[in-house]
């Protein structure tokens, strides 16, 4: 009796250490992967942009995809341009990382109707 009640208790040690460290390790990986890593995606189609205006966290990659069958691109209206896209066929991307809060205008240089913003926040 006295026997199995010290195994156990050694046993229970390595366990509660492992959950310590396992736990609060990926925890954290996890909460940082996502802080780090967040992407959002305007897709062009049918001339437009959607959405039309994009709210994101500051550091977040943008990526925009040409879903039409007609190539656009994506540049700033800014001056100096924040970022420009070279022309874009059907299904290419292009990406952009907002690392400043800000409102950011955009249009299509082809098809200069074709606005659209991201707001960094
Ligand atoms: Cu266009």
């Amino acid at each position: 009796m006295r026997r199995s009640v010290f195994i156990a208790g050694l046993a229970a040690v390595p366990l509660v250490l492992g959950m310590g460290v396992f736990g609060t390790g990926r925890k954290g990986s996890i909460t940082s992967a996502q802080e780090k890593m967040s992407t959002m995606e305007v897709k062009i189609d049918n001339f437009s942009f959607g959405p039309v205006t994009l709210k994101v966290p500051v550091g977040t990659t943008v990526t925009w995809t040409n879903r039409d069958d007609i190539p656009h691109t994506i540049v700033s209206t800014d001056d100096p341009k924040a970022f420009k896209s070279k022309v874009l066929d059907t299904d290419e991307k292009f990406s952009s990382t907002f690392s400043k809060p800000g409102t950011y205008p955009y249009f299509c240089s082809i098809h200069p109707k074709m606005t659209g913003k991201v707001i960094v926040q």
